[in-house]
């Protein structure tokens, strides 16, 4: 008995030089220490012995049971040691590597296009006014000649917060805060977010820009409109473009007109993007209504001005040629790097 004690311990050492990882140990704890290990079996060997054999045998076996119980404790914390440490080389940072390349942001196309808008009409004079986008109902119709049964009153046009609060449709409410804080001459746009109940599709957006401009002066004709949008779009859209006013019905201007700007593909021939017919409309504009003058306290005898009112969305589509209006708040990475 005392030759296979030793026997099994030399085993087990030699064993020992073998192990590669914590399931080599576990392997070599149950092959000796468990139910049916070798050690285990030894035990219970002892009581065959003769009771002058056992204490000795015993003892020694008891010690052998703890020698390999530490022998394969000292293996596990060498090899949890040596895990640690290649997984620590593997974690390891190189600092001599080149840092990770950062994208450069750009300007929104929306952005881009408002920006030149204001740049065109700074240089002309018109100083930028802001208004919230959160107005009295009063502000966006009824100061602007919006009687209370105009279908741009009904719900499904705009998004009321309460019965005399909304979200803006349009900018206007900011010209007439304006107009009720300064006499003329007044030469002011506004530019911002405004919010309408509109199906989406690739023309519509129920969150949109807006420009919108308002002179108000003595003896301001539609001949002074005519002048500054054909200025507008020759700056905006190349000196050899046309420019067309048709009449247009909007309650805060009289005269209205829309305004077309000759087609940026075929010049006027007529193509596809056009539909045939040579013009792109671009924008509505018209004499300030008298009334709307009235309201804001201004004599419309001796005061009259011009408005205009464009969407940022259609012209950057026009400028840029996109088709498709919801590309703008997709936020797609590869529409927005192409600005
Ligand atoms: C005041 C008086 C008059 C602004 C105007 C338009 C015509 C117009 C549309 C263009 C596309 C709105 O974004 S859109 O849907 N606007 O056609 N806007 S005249 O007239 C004003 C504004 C303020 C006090």
């Amino acid at each position: 008995m005392e030759n296979k004690i030793k026997e099994v311990k030399k085993e087990i050492v030699s064993k020992s030089n073998l192990i590669k990882d914590l399931k080599d140990i576990e392997k070599l704890r149950v092959e000796y220490l468990g139910r049916k290990g070798a050690v285990t079996l030894l035990l219970r060997k002892l009581g065959t012995l003769s009771p002058k054999e056992r204490p000795k045998i015993g003892q020694l076996l008891n010690q052998t049971k703890r020698e390999i119980e530490e022998l394969l404790k000292t293996k596990e914390v060498e090899i949890e040691k040596l895990d640690k440490e290649k997984r620590l080389q593997g974690e390891g940072i190189d600092i001599t590597l080149p840092g990770r390349k950062l994208g450069r942001g750009t300007a929104h196309p929306i952005n881009l296009v408002l920006r030149e808008i204001e740049e065109i009409f700074l240089s002309l004079g018109f100083k930028m006014e802001e208004g919230p986008e959160v107005e009295l109902d009063y502000y966006n119709f009824e100061a602007l000649n919006i009687p209370k049964d105009h279908p741009a009153r009904d719900d499904q046009d705009s998004f009321y917060i309460t019965k005399d609060i909304l979200l803006r449709p349009q900018t206007s409410p900011v010209q007439i805060r304006t107009m009720e804080n300064q006499k003329p001459p007044v030469r002011i746009i506004a530019t911002g977010k405004c919010y309408r109940r509109d199906a989406t599709d690739s023309t519509h957006s129920p969150m949109f820009h807006q420009i919108e401009g308002l002179a108000v002066d003595k003896d301001i004709t539609f001949g002074d409109l005519k002048g500054i949008l054909t200025i507008f779009v020759h700056r905006m859209f190349g000196e050899d473009r046309k420019v067309r006013f048709r009449p247009g019905y909007f309650p805060f201007v009289e005269p209205g007109a829309e305004v077309d700007v000759s087609c940026l593909l075929c010049g006027g021939k007529g193509c596809k993007s056009c539909g045939y017919v040579g013009w792109l409309e671009i924008m509505g504009a018209g004499v300030v209504h008298p009334k709307v003058l009235e309201m804001v306290g201004y004599d419309p005898e001796e005061y009259s001005g011009f408005a205009f009112g464009m969407g940022a969305e259609r012209i950057a589509m026009l400028k840029y040629g996109i088709n498709d209006i919801r590309l703008f708040f997709e936020n797609d990475l590869r529409f927005l790097k192409q600005f």
